[in-house]
């Protein structure tokens, strides 16, 4: 179901191979999307809420009973919660709420560079958020607690929510969703979809939601465009890409897992990115043995083997786990199990990937539910300068300058001597007037 891409013997050629191009990465072409969302965004700046019912008519067909969800749907969604649902639920938000407590550091760090010369750097949450949660076919309801969570425990004191109408549910969001937003706590949730929805949070709609500072959430591609589009005037989370996993493995792992764990993320997307690296062509042909018959017996079946079957998938065969490192470190995976000997120590030395899963009990749909680490990941090769959404994705660092007389005036001479070489002599001035020589 995977291509084989071989790369035995190929660094003993001394050849120099660029393995970030070894395996390419779905289409994506945000670009091209902007130009789609412009008029939309522009319109929704432009006409408010009349443009959001426009929208709502044409992409979700059904405009709903009043954009912002009332609070009695809150309610009543969480009642009718299934129990088990709401278990997993609360189990998922305590673990992600333990590390995101662990993530959030100093609130404050304070140097004192000289005597009488002081600089702290205090960190500030972002003061209103606006989460966007999809729609679609399986609307996910842990992106809630991933986008919500961390942003409580850095101090954002507004939070706000939109997810895309649903005809079936009356043009409510999906009841997961509003049940969801409830037991967290936020109550501010709008049924809104689209790039439509990411225009409202960035321009503000009159009487119905105050803009936002920063924007996050996973989206489809008119999503990230409208994301794209709006950066500057608002902050956004990195640009979400369809879901990659890639595993490096020996001959230490288990097949049938391994098999599992590919085919768990394919599920997401038929552009979905699957990648086995390792040095074992037995391990590699009892992965392939495997994967026919997890993928019938699966109900996504069509939109996995789509994903198996595309360019964006592979087997990559290695001569060793070193010559893997290299690979996976240069395609920078979302998702990077490892599962070989010593995965710890493995691990340990991998620079680029948005999370890593280690050994035989880690997998990846663990994290993408209930590890306590997060899901929202740099995609398509980001992992090499991006991190996922954690706390420190919601805080601002702040420094603040103290000084007194003395310390001004020891440090004076190299302000005006740096202000001069720069040819912008009134920089020095507002020093010189202060400590006059
Ligand atoms: N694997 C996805 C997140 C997710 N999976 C949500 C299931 N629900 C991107 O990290
Ligand atoms: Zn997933």
């Amino acid at each position: 179901m995977l291509r084989t891409i071989d790369l035995r013997g190929r660094a003993a050629t001394g050849e120099r191979l660029d393995y970030a191009t070894v395996v390419p990465r779905a289409a994506f072409d945000v670009a091209a999307a902007v130009e789609v969302v412009r008029p939309i965004c522009d319109d929704v700046a432009e006409r408010g809420a009349v443009a959001l019912a426009e929208y709502s008519e044409r992409f979700d067909h059904v405009v709903p009973p009043s954009f912002r969800v009332p609070a009695e749907a809150l309610a009543r969604a969480l009642e009718q919660l299934d129990p088990d649902i709401r278990a997993a639920f609360e189990e998922s938000t305590r673990r992600r709420r333990l590390v995101s407590e662990a993530e959030l550091g100093e609130r404050a760090v304070e140097v004192q560079v000289a005597p009488g010369a002081q600089v702290t750097q205090k960190m500030v949450p972002v003061r209103r958020v606006g989460l966007y949660v999809p729609g679609g076919l399986a609307p996910l309801a842990s992106s809630v607690i991933m986008n919500v969570v961390p942003a409580q425990v850095a101090g954002v004191r507004s939070i706000a929510v939109a997810s895309p109408p649903q005809r079936e549910f009356g043009g409510l969001p999906h009841p997961s969703i509003l049940a969801l937003c409830h037991l967290l706590g936020v109550e501010e949730v709008y049924a809104v979809g689209g790039a439509q929805a990411v225009a409202m949070f960035g321009y503000g709609v009159p009487g119905l939601c105050p803009r936002v500072d920063l924007v996050t959430g996973p989206g489809n591609i008119y999503v990230v465009a409208a994301k794209r589009l709006l950066k500057g005037r608002v902050g956004i989370d990195s640009e979400a890409g369809t879901t990659e996993i890639a595993v490096l493995a020996d001959d230490s792992a288990n097949p049938v897992h391994v098999a599992a764990d590919l085919i768990s993320q394919a599920e997401h997307d038929p552009m979905a990115a699957a990648v086995l690296v390792t040095d074992s062509p037995e391990l590699a042909a009892a992965v392939e043995a495997e994967l026919p018959e997890q993928v019938a017996a699966t109900k996504h079946a069509d939109r996995i083997r789509t994903a198996l079957g595309g360019v964006q998938s592979a087997v990559i065969l290695v001569d060793d786990v070193e010559q893997g490192l290299d690979v996976v470190d240069a395609y920078a995976a979302e998702h990077l199990e490892i599962q070989t000997r010593d995965a710890a120590a493995v691990a340990a030395r991998v620079q680029n990937a948005g999370a890593i899963f280690v050994g035989p009990w880690s997998p990846v749909s663990l994290g993408d539910y209930s590890a306590g680490s997060t899901h929202v990941l740099p995609t398509a090769g980001c992992a090499c300068h991006s991190s996922g959404l954690n706390v420190k994705s919601f805080l601002k660092a702040v420094h603040v300058v103290t000084y007194s007389e003395q310390a001004l005036s020891d440090v004076a001479r190299h302000v005006e001597v740096f202000a001069d070489a720069e040819d912008l002599p009134a920089h020095g001035a507002a020093v010189s007037r202060r400590i006059p020589r």
